[in-house]
C-alpha cells in the first residue's frame, strides 16, 4: 500500500523529513491502532494546528496581553474558551496548558504548597503520574497518598478513598486516571472531598470525548477543577485545557500564565476551538456512543476467548486485560502484536506482581478504531487478531504474526482515516 505525497512545500525543503511523515502516515493508515488515548483527529483540526498562528507570541489572556497585535489571537482564545464553557457548561475554562501534566502542575501550584499532602489514585492502579506518584515532580515536591483497586472487583474502593482521606486530610484529591475502564463515581469523590475540605480535580483526559459526548457523567456538578487532555477521545489536537467554578478562575488562570508558562500555542488553541467545534455537533454523540459500544462488544468477544479483564470488562473506551492466566507477559505480547499491525500498550495491572517496564498487561481501546468508521460487526475480527495474536507471541509464530498484519491492513484500506491522504 501507499499514499499520495502530501506536505508538497516540506518535501521540497526537506525530503528527509517529508519520506518520515509520509511514512508515519502510511503506519497510521494500515495499522490497527488500540491505544486507549490515540485517536485521528480531523483534517479540518489537523490544518488549524499548521497556521501561522503559531508565529505569534501572546502571553496573558484576551485584553491582557503582553504583547501588541492580538486582534485576531484574542478573539481565537475567546472563541476557543466559549466552545469549551458550552460543549462541557462549565463556568470557566483556560485553554492555554501545553499537555496534560503542565495543566495539572498547574492546579497544584493554584492550590497547594511545596510539602502539602495531595491524594490521588496509584501509578499501577490505573492513575497518573502526575497525581502525586513518587518518581514525578508532583510526588517528590508533594506528599503523595495513593489510593487504589479492590483485589477481588478491581474497581475503585471507597471505602479505602474515605478512610485515607480523613487520616491524611489532602489538600487535593485528584479522580480519573489512565487505565480506568469503569464509569468514575464524581458524586462520591465529592462526598468525600467536601468532607475533609479538599479541592477535588476530576482529570477527564481520557474520557473528555465521551464526557462530550453525552456517553459518560459529567464532573461539572461535583469537582472543583477539571483538568483534560484535548487529543483523546475529544479528538483534538495535543493540548489540554482546566475548566472550574468561576471562584476558582483566577487561581486557575494565575497558576498557568505567568505561574507555569510563557505563551501559549495559538495554533493549539486554535485547533481546540475546531475540535470543540466538532464536539458540540450531534455526530459527535454518535461518534461517543459508538465508542463506547464498540469497547463493550470488543471486550465481550475477549471474555468469550478466555481473556482476563481488569474489572471484568468497561463501561467506557479502554480495557485492560490481564494476561497472566495466557501465560505471556504484556511487553512481549505488545511487541507482538506491533508486528501483527495492531498497535496496544503494555501496562500495569493492579496488584501487578511484574515490574512496569515489563508488565502483565496491555491496554487497549476504541476512540482510534470508530473514528475510522469500525462497529460493533468488526469487533468478533479485532478480537480474534488479538487472541491469534497473543498465542502466537507465547508460541513465537512468525508467520501466524504476518497473516494477521495481511489481513488487518486490509480491513483498515476500507476504513480510512480521517486526516490522512487516501491511497
Ligand atoms: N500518556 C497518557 C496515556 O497514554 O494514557 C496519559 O498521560
Amino acid at each position: 500500500m501507499s499514499l499520495p505525497l502530501s506536505h508538497p512545500a516540506l518535501l521540497a525543503a526537506d525530503p528527509e523529513l517529508a519520506s518520515l511523515v509520509g511514512s508515519e502516515e502510511l503506519l497510521q493508515s494500515e495499522t490497527l491502532r488500540l491505544i486507549p488515548s490515540e485517536n485521528y483527529v480531523s483534517a479540518a483540526v489537523l490544518e488549524a494546528s499548521g497556521t501561522v498562528l503559531q508565529n505569534k507570541y501572546s502571553e496573558g489572556y484576551a485584553g491582557r496581553r503582553y504583547y501588541e497585535g492580538q486582534q485576531v489571537i484574542d478573539q481565537v482564545e475567546t472563541l476557543a474558551i466559549n466552545r469549551a464553557k458550552a460543549v462541557f457548561g462549565a463556568e470557566h475554562a483556560n485553554v492555554q496548558p501545553y499537555s496534560g501534566s503542565p495543566a495539572n502542575l498547574a492546579v497544584y501550584l493554584a492550590f497547594a504548597r511545596p510539602g502539602d499532602t495531595v491524594m490521588g489514585m496509584s501509578l499501577p492502579m490505573g492513575g497518573h503520574l502526575t497525581h502525586g506518584w513518587g518518581v514525578s515532580a508532583t510526588g517528590t515536591w508533594f506528599r503523595g497518598v495513593q489510593y487504589g483497586v479492590r483485589q477481588d472487583t478491581g474497581v475503585i474502593d471507597f471505602d479505602q478513598v474515605r478512610g485515607l482521606a480523613r487520616k491524611e486530610r489532602p489538600k487535593l484529591i485528584f479522580c480519573g486516571g489512565t487505565a480506568v475502564p469503569r464509569t468514575i463515581d464524581f458524586a462520591a469523590f465529592a462526598e468525600i472531598a467536601r468532607e475533609v475540605d479538599a479541592v477535588l480535580v476530576a482529570d477527564i483526559a481520557h474520557i473528555a470525548g465521551l464526557i462530550a459526548g453525552g456517553a459518560h457523567p459529567s464532573p461539572v456538578p461535583y469537582a472543583d477543577v477539571i483538568s483534560t487532555t484535548t487529543h483523546k477521545t475529544l479528538r483534538g489536537p495535543r493540548g489540554a485545557m482546566l475548566m472550574s467554578r468561576e471562584t476558582h478562575a483566577k487561581a486557575i488562570d494565575k497558576a498557568v500564565f505567568p505561574g507555569l508558562q510563557g505563551g501559549p500555542h495559538n495554533q493549539t488553541t486554535a485547533a481546540i476551538a475546531v475540535a470543540l467545534h466538532e464536539a458540540a455537533q450531534p455526530a459527535f454523540r454518535d461518534y461517543a456512543r459508538a465508542v463506547v459500544a464498540n469497547a463493550k462488544a470488543l471486550a465481550g468477544e475477549l471474555l468469550a476467548r478466555g481473556f482476563d479483564l481488569v474489572s471484568g470488562g468497561t463501561d467506557n473506551h479502554l480495557i485492560l486485560m490481564d494476561l497472566t492466566p495466557k501465560e505471556v507477559p504484556g511487553k512481549v505480547a505488545a511487541k507482538a502484536l506491533d508486528q501483527a499491525g495492531i498497535v496496544v500498550n503494555y501496562n500495569t495491572v493492579p496488584y501487578d506482581p511484574r515490574k512496569p517496564f515489563d508488565p502483565s498487561g496491555i491496554r487497549i481501546g476504541t476512540p482510534s478504531l470508530t473514528s475510522r468508521g469500525l462497529t460493533t460487526e468488526h469487533m468478533p475480527a479485532v478480537a480474534d487478531w488479538i487472541d491469534r495474536g497473543v498465542t502466537a507471541a507465547k508460541s513465537g509464530d512468525e508467520g501466524a504474526l504476518t497473516k494477521i498484519r495481511a489481513e488487518v491492513s486490509e480491513l483498515m484500506a476500507a476504513y480510512p482515516a480521517p486526516g490522512l491522504p487516501t491511497g
